[in-house]
């Protein structure tokens, strides 16, 4: 094809399909929730206005000038009847950004909004932020808090040294957003989450204590931590909520994703933990419910993990990947759960609150001995065995 017109009328006729086919379910799940055939959103969903430049004579080869490498670990809500993902999008300079993209009914037809998110950066300036978890709060400001990070100028001589902090912005309507001091705390921090509630009057994070960029080290797990103030939020107390623990799937790190979501058996969580291999580190999803009267206190713990990468979704930049920061519930108790696989693309899961619910609350805890395992097998065979 030499016409350039009939190049970009193809490359956008392309496109459009890509951004209008239609998901469907996968067949012979686990029963406690549905994957889906097609990811949801990709670097191939992004606006080809972000990657091409269309001036016949300035790129006459119709070349990308921009590339785009992945569109993954997405926040969500849903907003205005629509479902919304505001998407960590990866270029191929290696910096991530956050843009959304709206889809009618959570599980196909993604569309990115016409330009990615401007996060001001008047606090001080951030090398790349990422893995924004969305609450809509009820002071009545839908908040970000997203990884920060920078590098590390007490190690001037190494280029990978690195310090992660909790950015935090707010918006009413995820067009114009209004950056916040970063979380101030003792250790660094990824994986901070704003509960969606005040506790005791005041606002309530999620947090993930760490001794250095990567390793969590001495943070012994999920932390929870009051702030008085979100426009100078400072963590002056943390206790772990949901402790690591040896040869489980929480050996090496674990981290809340999006926050919490509120049933009337108590607040259901989704997070991820990881356990280190032969072949690196293992990212997997797992479930736990904590008190209604008290979001610290767990009520359901449980054993494994939740969701795990399957076939293709092994493949991407950090194989053995799951990560979650967005689900949506919607009105009538479906669950949307959002999920990343291999740090490449994002996918969605379906499931209920009630199944969630009897999911935490029916599967047996983990052990931590394989004769413990053993046990609690033989006891549903010896109970199957009596119908
Ligand atoms: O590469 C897997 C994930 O690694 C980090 O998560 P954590 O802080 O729990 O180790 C994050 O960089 C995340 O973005 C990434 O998906």
């Amino acid at each position: 094809m030499s016409n350039f017109k009939e190049r970009v009328a193809a490359l956008r006729k392309h496109h459009e399909e890509l951004l209008t086919k239609k998901n469907e379910k996968l067949e012979w799940g686990n029963g406690i929730y549905e994957k889906y055939k097609n990811p949801v959103v990709t670097a191939e969903h992004v606006p080809l206005e972000w990657k091409y430049d269309f001036n016949e004579q300035d790129n006459p080869y119709l070349m990308q000038r921009i590339m785009c490498n992945a569109a993954l670990n997405a926040g969500a809500l849903k907003w205005q009847g629509k479902y919304l993902l505001v998407v960590r999008v990866e270029g191929a300079d290696r910096k991530s950004y956050f843009a959304v993209a709206e889809s009618p009914n959570g599980v196909d037809n993604f569309r990115f909004w016409e330009e990615p998110i401007t996060m001001p950066d008047d606090v001080i300036p951030a090398t790349n932020v990422y893995d924004m978890r969305v609450t809509q709060h009820e002071d009545g400001w839908i908040y970000g808090v997203f990884c920060a990070e920078r590098h590390d100028d007490n190690e001037p001589g190494n280029l990978s040294a690195a310090t992660a902090t909790a950015g935090i912005a707010r918006t009413k309507d995820l067009k114009t957003w209004y950056r916040l001091p970063d979380l101030k705390t003792r250790s660094q921090q990824r994986n901070v989450v704003l509960h969606p509630e005040f506790v005791d009057g005041k606002y309530a994070f999620y947090t993930r204590p760490q001794d250095g960029f990567i390793d969590t080290g001495s943070g012994g797990g999920i932390g929870w931590a009051l702030v008085d103030d979100i426009t100078n939020a400072e963590i002056k107390e943390e206790k772990i909520i949901y402790e690591r623990r040896y040869h489980t799937i929480t050996e090496v790190k674990n981290g809340e994703g999006p926050h919490p979501i509120k049933t009337p058996k108590g607040w259901l969580h989704l997070a991820h933990g990881v356990r280190a291999t032969a072949d690196g580190l293992r990212y997997v999803l797992y479930m736990y419910m904590t008190a209604l009267d008290d979001p610290t206190k767990v009520i359901a713990r449980p054993g494994g993990y939740f969701l795990v990468p399957e076939g293709n979704e092994y493949l991407g930049d950090v194989m053995n990947v799951a990560f979650a920061n967005g689900w949506i519930a919607d009105e009538d108790g479906k669950v949307f759960i959002y999920y990343a696989s291999a740090d490449t693309r994002m996918h969605v899961a379906t499931s209920t609150i009630d199944k969630l619910i009897d999911y935490c609350m029916n599967t047996p805890e983990d052990g931590y001995y394989t004769a413990a395992s053993v046990e609690t097998i033989k006891k549903l065979v010896e109970k199957n065995r009596k119908l």
